[in-house]
């Protein structure tokens, strides 16, 4: 079976985060900005939206020197506040976590995934798979992201950072090495600055001279395991495993945008109807229970509300507990001015029930 290993990025992530909770900054370059306090514009940039790098501002470049870049433009500097990517990063990981085999992360807002086994190795089902998780990213956190798929790691990561911004592409086996040829060596996922430095001095600049190099060359310059890896790498054959990162969550949910804005629990919960069998869906996978159960709703100025309740015993599924949802979103509805534009569901206090079935066959006598 074909092995399918996918990659997926979030695009111009901490600028994108802020557009989505103040979209009136879109059409303007955003820079999100480490300021270091010292003058009013002593700092530098962390990342900007594609507006702000078509007029020539990067990632790490001195504050001062993105203004003049932008000037008469308009720009949108806002200060870089961790927490709130750390959040979404986390709602968006576990919306992928959900759908894969096995979820990788390798950063903030990139993660390697498994779908051999989900789509039984087949890549026109896994094009629908990827577009799927896509619509899922933005239809929850109205993020776009880019997704490289292949039967490598090294080949997934090229296909995402080619298919730049709000990208999909595909790798099949059979068109893989003529993918991987013309690339920049200094692009193969594994390089850093030192390989990148040792591969100069060889000459070796795209992805298919370096399959084509010498084996010898490379060990005497970057030693054996990192010359294996190279080459497979190259030739689009590197077999490493995409190795699990997620632990247990400490809360899952879901939050849908309204088809119509509404204050009525009734509406609100029939709307909520798929999240709520996802969620389910999710309690079981992820083979857990939960104690608090929390109504979630975005008004319509886009302020938050919750109201939650927490129950004596543990409970196994959100459809149980759905008279007690309806209640929590009639205490909304009452204590709100304004209409509800999203809505969701939230399960906390999880536990395992893995530990539980174990320490119970520990108990059952023989
Ligand atoms: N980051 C940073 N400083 C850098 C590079 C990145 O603070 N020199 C932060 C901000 C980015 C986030 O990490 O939003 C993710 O980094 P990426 O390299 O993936 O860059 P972006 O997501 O911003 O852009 P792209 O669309 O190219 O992925
Ligand atoms: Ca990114």
């Amino acid at each position: 079976m074909n092995r399918i290993i996918g990659h997926i990025d979030l695009d111009y992530f901490f600028a994108q985060v802020e557009e989505v909770e103040n979209p009136v900054i879109k059409e303007r370059p955003v820079l999100v900005c480490v300021f270091s306090g010292r003058t009013e514009d002593s700092g530098v940039v962390s990342t900007a939206n594609y507006r702000a790098r078509e007029l020539g501002v990067r990632s790490g470049m001195p504050i001062v020197l993105a203004k003049k870049k932008l000037e008469g433009k308009e720009p949108v500097l806002i200060p870089l506040e961790r927490g709130k990517y750390d959040a979404m990063s986390e709602r968006v990981m576990q919306i992928v976590a959900d759908e894969v085999d096995v979820l990788q992360q390798t950063g903030i807002d990139e993660a390697f995934f498994d779908i051999t086994k989900k789509t039984n190795g087949d890549f026109a089902i896994s094009r629908s798979f990827a577009d799927r998780i896509k619509k899922s990213i933005l239809e929850s956190e109205h993020l776009t992201c880019s997704i490289g798929l292949g039967r490598s790691k090294a080949v997934a990561k090229l296909a995402s950072d080619s298919s730049k911004p709000a990208g999909l592409l595909v790798i099949e086996p059979e068109s893989t090495e003529s993918f991987l040829n013309p690339l920049p060596v200094t692009k193969l996922y594994g390089v850093g600055p030192k390989a990148a430095q040792a591969l100069e001095e060889l000459k070796i600049r795209t992805v298919g001279e370096l399959k084509a190099s010498q084996f010898q060359d490379l060990e005497k310059k970057l030693g054996r395991s990192l010359a294996i890896y190279l080459q497979s790498a190259a030739s689009g054959t590197d077999d490493e495993a995409v190795l699990p990162t997620r632990e247990m969550p400490s809360q899952l949910s879901r939050i849908i945008t309204l088809k119509r804005n509404t204050r009525d629990p009734v509406d609100a919960l029939a709307q909520l109807g798929n999240a709520v069998s996802d969620l389910e869906e999710r309690l079981t996978k992820q083979n857990v229970t939960y104690r608090t159960i929390s109504a979630i709703a975005i008004l319509t100025d886009l302020s938050t509300r919750t109201k939650s309740k927490t129950f004596e015993t543990p409970m196994r599924t959100v459809s149980g507990a759905e008279s007690s949802l309806l209640a929590l979103f009639e205490e909304l509805g009452s204590s709100v001015e304004k209409e509800f534009r999203r809505v969701g569901v939230r399960v906390s206090d999880l536990e395992s029930n893995e530990n539980q079935s174990s320490l119970s066959e520990f108990l059952t006598p023989a």
